[in-house]
């Protein structure tokens, strides 16, 4: 359990809301016994979300078909674009000649489901074939502005600044009043006023506080939860703010599994105290950018001609001033920080991105996330889309999809981080340069090699002796290996070649 708990007090508020509502339709309602609690819906933790796959700005239709393929391959979840109706340009500007930047998605206008990715009936279908395939959804909430530029929309609704079809000039902050700043922009990151309520990059900032907003906002996710969504990725959470982001969660209904949605907020790191994404562990989970850094820092590093190295691996998490596990969701990258290839590993970084999102997931902090989206050459780039800018279904093959959760070392690594569970990292070893190596209990063991040469070390695995299929080459199929083997012998130790930018691991199932 991760997630703001409801606590007694907003149970009690919704309890009341539905004898309420029950008794404005005229029923009879099952007052709860003299003396006894009212009834209220049954309230269970939230579900952590597992691994989950980003496919951000697939259209639904793609997004559908791959769930049975992220099943097969151990995902439990799949994280999706912002799926509300949002700003759609009409020309290029002085900033991007490209008409459809893939930021339109961030800019709404309002919430009803037609997207570039596709119409809510559309929407409903993906969620619904996923969830068939026992894959949860996750949706990117954009809840903290509207839109910041143009007029149009992927909705047909048309629009003016301040003023949408779900809210009015006083639904915002402005300059002045409530966001000290002379031009009504963040101008100082470290301003607890200007971060909550002014307007990110001249995006038009919502007044959370307000009743109003809330009951809009949560009106939207309700309706999400509905489809059988499973929680949130909360965008610009920092830019909400805690109390706000408290309150709307306290709106949400629980998930059509009956337990509390997951919630999990943006929060950049550098801000002090308040802005923290330490303190805002108490209104959701995190995302783990901060940890991102680590890993580009530990893989790659800014200094040209050097790596960093992964013996700093060694601590990774709390001891190493990250949020706790529990509270975070990781991943090597996102769809920001696949821009910014100074600070962050992306898809470009090819071998070394697979490596270090093979190791994430064999050290299992947090909730891992794996990104796959599209090939790119401008960082504003639209995704495949047609003239009008509705994206066109996903290929992994044609070359403008980058599907890296199909990648075979990363599927066998989800297997490998699904079948560990929650065993203690044990055997560490490290030449104290680019090679490590680890157990998992004595469920699995793994090795990687961020160097340019293969290297031979001898390890403890922690297993029993036998025969091993090292996974990241080839599963094992019947009573073999498709790839290569590891010998551990009566003492539980082996030889290992890791091979140079790879990874090698088996499980205790891995035995032949
Ligand atoms: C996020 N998290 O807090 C998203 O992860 C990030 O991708 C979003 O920025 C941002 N917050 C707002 O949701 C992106 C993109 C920006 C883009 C915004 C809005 O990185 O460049 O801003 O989406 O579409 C664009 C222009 C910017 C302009 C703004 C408003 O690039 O120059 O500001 O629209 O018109 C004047
Ligand atoms: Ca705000």
């Amino acid at each position: 359990m991760t997630s703001p708990q409801v606590r007694p007090r907003q149970l009690l508020r919704r309890a009341a809301a539905v004898v309420a509502a029950t008794l404005a339709l005229g029923c009879a309602v099952a007052l709860p016994a003299a003396g006894g609690a009212p009834v209220a819906k049954r309230v269970t933790p939230t579900d952590e979300p597992g691994v989950t796959a980003n496919l951000w700005e697939w259209n639904w239709r793609s997004v559908g078909r791959e769930c049975s393929v992220l099943t097969q391959s151990g995902f439990t979840g799949v994280q999706v674009a912002p799926p509300q109706n949002s700003l759609k340009r009409l020309s290029g500007d002085a900033e991007t000649a490209t008409v459809h930047p893939w930021w339109e998605v961030y800019q709404p206008v309002s919430y009803d489901l037609t997207s570039r990715m596709g119409t809510e009936a559309q929407f409903k279908s993906m969620v619904k074939a996923c969830n068939k395939a026992g894959v949860k959804v996750y949706v990117d909430a954009v809840i903290n502005h509207m839109t910041g530029q143009g007029s149009t929309s992927y909705g047909g609704v048309d629009y003016t600044p301040y003023d949408y079809p779900d809210y009015d000039p006083s639904d915002f902050h402005y300059k002045a009043g409530e966001c000290p700043s002379s031009d009504g922009g963040i101008q100082d990151y470290n301003n607890k006023a200007q971060v909550f309520r002014c307007n990110l990059v001249g995006l038009e900032d919502l007044r959370t506080q307000t009743p109003k907003v809330q009951a809009e906002l949560a009106g939207y996710l309700n309706k999400l939860l509905g489809y059988g969504v499973s929680g949130f990725r909360v965008d610009a959470g920092k830019h909400v703010g805690q109390d706000d982001l408290l309150a709307i969660y306290a709106r949400l209904n629980d998930t059509n599994a009956g337990t509390r949605p997951y919630w999990v907020l943006e929060v950049f790191g550098g801000g002090p105290g308040v802005l923290s994404p330490q303190a805002f562990t108490a209104a959701g989970d995190v995302l783990g950018l901060d940890g991102g850094r680590q890993i580009f820092n530990a893989f790659k590093s800014y200094e040209t001609n050097h790596v960093g190295s992964l013996a700093t691996l060694e601590v990774f998490g709390t001891g190493s001033g990250l949020t706790s596990s529990a509270k975070t969701m990781s991943f090597v990258t996102n769809h920001d920080t696949d821009r910014n290839a100074g600070e962050y590993l992306g898809h470009k970084d090819g071998a070394t991105y697979i490596l270090a999102n093979q190791w994430l997931l064999a050290d299992g902090y947090g909730s891992a996330q794996v990104y796959s989206s599209f090939e790119w050459t401008q960082a504003a780039d639209s995704p495949p889309a047609n003239a009008q800018g509705l994206i066109t279904n996903t290929s992994c093959t044609n070359g403008r999809w980058t599907c890296d959760h199909r990648n075979p070392g990363i599927v066998a690594m989800v297997g490998w981080h699904n079948y560990v569970g929650k065993a203690k990292r044990a055997n560490w070893w490290t030449d104290d340069e680019n090679v490590i190596a680890f157990s998992r209990g004595n469920r699995g063991w793994a090795g990687f090699n961020n160097g340019t040469v293969a290297k031979q070390i001898r390890v403890q695995t922690g297993l029993a002796k036998g025969t091993y299929c090292n996974v990241v080459s080839g599963p094992k199929v019947g009573g073999s290996c498709a790839g290569s083997t590891v010998v551990v012998n009566t003492t539980g130790f082996a030889n290992v070649t890791v091979g140079a930018k790879s990874a090698v691991a088996f499980t205790k199932a891995d035995r032949v």
